[in-house]
């Protein structure tokens, strides 16, 4: 189990795909100055981290690249768990949350969000535009509106059918790594070493209306440091919320710990708590150097790192087979 690695052929990417020789288990975190600038998401992203890289490579700003990158997975809806197509909750509903911060510790967060293409968007004008670090509901989507976020049905063929076929039994019990996955936490690094981040999700599929999970909260679902790190989270969303687990690895790096070190104490965090049985999280985690690294709490969760040289899905090591 440990040190699995998987390279996976992109065929949305110009550049070769190669394996890189170092492992995410034992990177050291040191001054070694990694490959910039960097892109690294939660799951198979390899088309939403080029369109990231491509924007830092025009001369945007990494806030700039995580928006872009995020934008495209909320925009494709053959992505069950994030922006168009997301499945919804019990009642039919797609209820959407994102957060965003940048390198000068600015946050912004949008939970329980309907009708809006780009939460990650709205949750960046949250930040710049207002004097609050979180919008919700109603009032998220009226401020959406209020700026020109045009209403849409983000519900697909597919979500509509997942949806009827959930209902004949309306079992709630999620499998994050077969039906609740894919939701996009997406780290990103610029030459000059400043670090941003994102995060973007229909939340857990058939959740009760109104539930909000890790993926907006600021610290649970994202956490920026630009001075140490940045690392973001995946999976069940209450096991990330109470212990408040991107903050928790970021402040792990601060004190001396390489992100795949950070992840790993992070998901042992929860196994200390308990409760966690046949439910995942998984963390990835980009340090000030551009070392990165990952863990999950059970196997099957994998990541999606990305350079001008490589892009490449690494499978994370787990504390559970
Ligand atoms: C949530 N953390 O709403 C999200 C779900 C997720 O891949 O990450 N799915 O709890």
């Amino acid at each position: 189990m440990h040190n699995r690695r998987s390279f996976i052929k992109s065929t949305g990417l110009a550049t070769a795909i190669t394996a890189i020789g170092c492992n995410a288990s034992t990177q050291k975190n040191t001054s070694k100055i990694q490959e910039y600038p960097k892109i690294i998401s939660t799951w198979k992203h390899l088309e939403d981290n080029k369109a990231a890289l491509d924007e830092l490579l025009s001369g945007s700003s990494v806030l700039d690249a995580i928006e872009t990158g995020i934008r495209m997975a909320e925009n494709n809806a053959e992505d069950l768990s994030v922006g168009v197509g997301g499945l919804p909750d019990r009642d039919g509903n797609i209820t959407l949350d994102a957060c965003i911060m940048d390198s000068a510790g600015k946050a912004g967060s949008v939970s329980f969000l309907q009708g809006i293409r780009h939460p990650i968007s709205l949750a960046r004008k949250v930040m710049e535009n207002t004097p609050h670090v979180m919008l919700t509901g109603a009032g998220a989507q009226q401020y959406a509106r209020e700026i020109g976020f045009p209403l849409e049905d983000l519900s697909t063929v597919e979500s509509n059918k997942a949806f009827a076929e959930w209902k004949k039994k309306s079992i709630y019990k999620p499998k994050i790594n077969i039906e609740n996955h894919d939701t996009v936490g997406m780290l990103a690094i610029d030459n000059n070493g400043n670090l941003a981040g994102g995060c973007s999700t229909s939340g857990v599929a058939y959740k009760m209306h109104g539930r909000v999970g890790d993926s907006p909260i600021i610290g649970a679902g994202l956490f920026v440091d630009n001075d140490y790190g940045a690392a973001t989270a995946t999976g069940m969303g209450e096991l990330v919320l109470r212990t408040l687990g991107s903050f928790l690895v970021v402040e792990l790096m601060r004190q001396g710990a390489t992100p795949a070190e950070a992840c790993k104490d992070a998901v042992m965090r929860i196994v200390d708590k308990g409760n966690y049985q046949d439910l995942q999280v998984g963390y990835v985690a980009m340090d000030k150097q551009g070392n990165t690294g990952a863990y999950s709490l059970v196997s099957g969760f994998n990541y999606t790192e990305t350079t001008k040289s490589d892009s490449v899905i690494l499978d994370a090591d787990s504390y559970l087979d």
